[in-house]
């Protein structure tokens, strides 16, 4: 009786034992599937509302990102692609145009550019696979205008060189003095750090240069060349000259980037910032700097007045002077930006960050 009854128990429980084996192991992918989605919304949904007065509509800001796997299948990109038309008319002046507003609203970019999805990413032509990942990062603050026509360029140029790419506007948030420095090392913390992606190639570029060629690539040449591209400006007469460096757009690899550590936070106000990066380059990376010739290196600059809150930093020449002895602690290493909000329209990523305040 008493080993009928144990009998029994002991195969009730197997049977009990099986079923709840079994029904976990069929819920253990659904539970690693969550986590993954978890992780993966959790660097995407920091997004807030903007409350900035060029925002598009709230569904262009849609809290997904979608990220479409490149299939593996896919040949690479021809190094030259043939969408290239190679000379632009670059022009600022609205009767120029035949149009009735110029520069256009973000949202008639996005309009122009169907392919592009939520964060200003576009992941590369359906037909072939893009050599590079790359990211441009645009520091910004109230030159909206200039944004506009650099976006509305830069969007048709980059997709006629089949790039995969994204671009983000790093614009500071307070009225403090600019520090174009902290809002670069900001933006590349964020963007290598992006769950889903790999970039691997870096161009800070100023909000009012425009490319008046598309078969000036933008693009990373490995990891011994820097490259930079805006030597040419029609505001120098094309000459490169006059003290200029590397300033203006210049390409990095994310293991490049890195071992310069980023620009220099220490930068207030206008100068100084892009001669210390390219010490850093020179001595410290030691890369060649590739400087693509001028026949198809030109770059419009959209004129402007310096800016009343960017006013040439007196301690420019003091800081260069010593970029060595700072450059071990004083970039990517040590950012103390605050990021405070990031806001995904169809044309970008638009970063918020509090800089940190100039030491007294
Ligand atoms: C030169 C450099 C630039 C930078 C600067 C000194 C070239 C071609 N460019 O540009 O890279 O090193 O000198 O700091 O060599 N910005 C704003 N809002 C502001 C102020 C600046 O958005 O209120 C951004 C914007 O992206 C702008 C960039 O910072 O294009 C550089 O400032 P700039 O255009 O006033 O300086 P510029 O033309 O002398
Ligand atoms: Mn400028």
């Amino acid at each position: 009786m008493v080993v009928g009854k144990l009998k029994r128990n002991v195969f009730w429980l197997t049977v009990i034992g099986i079923t709840l084996g079994a029904w976990s192991w069929n819920l253990l992918p659904l539970i690693i599937v969550k986590k993954k989605l978890n992780k993966h919304e959790a660097g995407f949904v920091k997004t807030h509302c903007s409350t900035d007065v060029t925002t598009q509509p709230q569904n262009f800001n849609s809290p997904t990102f979608e990220t479409v796997p490149v299939s593996k299948t896919l040949k690479v990109c021809p190094a030259i692609s043939d969408l290239l038309k190679g000379k632009l008319n670059v022009t600022f002046t609205e009767k120029n145009t035949g149009r009735r507003n110029w520069p256009p609203t973000l949202e008639e970019i996005a309009v122009n550019n169907p392919d592009l999805q939520v964060g200003g990413y576009y992941p590369g032509p359906r037909h072939c696979k893009p050599s590079d990942n790359l990211v441009i990062i645009i520091p910004f603050r109230d030159r909206d205008k200039h944004m506009r026509y650099l976006l509305h360029f830069l969007h048709l140029i980059l997709q006629r060189q089949q790039a995969r790419y994204m671009i983000i506007v790093a614009e500071q948030d307070n009225s403090a003095i600019f520090n174009k420095g902290q809002l670069m090392n900001a933006a590349f913390d964020y963007a290598s750090k992006l769950p889903g992606h790999d970039f691997n190639c870096y161009f800070f570029h100023d909000v009012d240069l425009i490319s008046e060629n598309d078969r000036l690539l933008y693009r990373c040449q490995g990891e011994d060349k820097v490259v930079h591209l805006a030597a040419h400006i029609d505001k120098y007469n094309y000459l490169f000259c006059c003290g200029l460096t590397v300033g203006g757009v210049l390409g990095l690899t994310k293991q490049q980037f890195r071992k310069v550590n980023g620009f220099s936070n220490a930068y207030y106000g206008w100068g100084g910032e892009d001669d210390d990066i390219n010490a850093r380059i020179l001595y410290v990376g030691k890369y060649k700097i590739y400087r693509p010739g001028e026949k198809f290196a030109r770059f419009r600059m959209v004129s402007h007045k310096s800016d009343s809150a960017n006013p040439k930093n007196p301690q420019r020449r003091r800081l260069l002077q010593n970029w060595r002895a700072r450059q071990p602690k004083d970039g990517i290493n040590s950012l103390e930006a605050k990021v405070t909000s990031v806001v995904k329209h169809l044309t970008h990523t638009r970063m918020l960050i509090k800089i940190k305040p100039e030491p007294k």
